[in-house]
């Protein structure tokens, strides 16, 4: 403290909170907008953030939560990169009574009691809405509906239930189809890339119908990949992504993908409500989902302004 007679450590219930915040990467575009969000939220509201980048490495994100242990913030917030290995520290944080609050992705239900409440996407809705439109669009495809999937990273709550989600409405509705071939390209335009690129080697594109991609950036790897092998996205090969960054709307304007389901990253002001409310001790539910919607080819042009990331 500064030596001053009258003190400025004063304020009590008025301080602002600390908060710890494990964050999964800066892998894409929705990554960047949801830091950029969680940041500017809790400066606006007079909380000390500490931010860590853990480069999409579970160990780096555990030592994070470990570290914001040992320093007793308030609370953590937990964006876990994967949804399995996480008792342990979830544990440590609740003998030391300090709340987890998960942020964007979940855990396995097996540590449900081990975190607060989750703040972030419903991914098995945002899978059922792909496959919605798939099953709608290729309905009377007479030969089979021949899909390649871009899987996110391998374990992540958004890579299993957009997968489950997207499955589970084809086999509803009935579609005829097969997964020609289905491997992860960890949420990264290099990597989504590098794996088109061994899809199209192994299985050349023809009569491919469709690649559901679980995100913008290996979506748009792809349809790098598949221009340079000579073929036309969005038109050779339907293409789905989810997210929504001005980029994926930009390539949906130029006619090279077909349909993109929204995810928003947009949560920040919420998620300061939510750290708010659990700090006080109030009630509040397991899961808050974010809004969100989905658009086809005749509404991209449209929706293109009103992306913020
Ligand atoms: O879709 C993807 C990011 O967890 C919802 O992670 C998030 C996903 C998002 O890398 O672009």
């Amino acid at each position: 403290c500064g030596g001053g007679d009258d003190g400025d450590g004063g304020g009590g219930s008025d301080e602002g909170l600390v908060i710890g915040f494990a964050q999964v990467g800066a892998e894409s575009a929705w990554r960047t907008a949801n830091s950029a969000s969680v940041q500017a939220a809790a400066e606006a509201a007079g909380h000390e953030l500490k931010f860590v980048d853990a480069q999409q490495e579970q160990e780096k994100q555990i030592s994070a939560v470990r570290d914001f242990i040992t320093q007793q913030v308030d609370a953590i917030v937990l964006a876990p990169v994967v949804e399995t290995g996480w008792t342990d520290v979830l544990q440590e944080a609740e003998d030391a009574g300090i709340p987890v609050i998960l942020a964007d992705r979940g855990v396995e239900a097996a540590d449900e009691d081990l975190y607060v409440t989750r703040l972030g996407s419903d991914f098995a809705e945002e899978g059922r809405k792909a496959g919605a439109w798939a099953a709608e669009t290729f309905a009377d495809d007479a030969d089979g509906t021949r899909i390649l999937e871009l899987q996110g990273t391998t374990g992540s709550a958004p890579a299993n239930d957009r997968k489950a989600g997207f499955f589970e409405v084809l086999d509803a509705e009935g579609l005829d189809y097969e997964i020609v071939d289905s491997q992860s390209g960890n949420f990264t335009a290099e990597e989504g890339k590098a794996v088109m690129e061994t899809f199209i080697t192994t299985h050349t594109l023809d009569g491919i119908d469709l690649l559901y991609a679980h995100n913008d950036e290996m979506g748009l790897g792809a349809i790098q990949a598949i221009e340079e092998a000579g073929k036309v996205p969005g038109v050779d090969i339907q293409i789905i992504i989810v997210d929504g960054s001005k980029a994926g709307f930009q390539a949906g304007v130029d006619g090279k993908l077909n349909y993109i389901v929204e995810c928003n990253p947009a949560f920040g002001d919420q998620l300061m409500d939510v750290v708010e409310s659990v700090v006080n001790g109030d009630e509040v539910e397991k899961f808050t989902p974010v809004e969100e919607g989905a658009f086809d080819a005749s509404q991209f042009e449209a929706e293109l302004p009103n992306r913020e990331f």
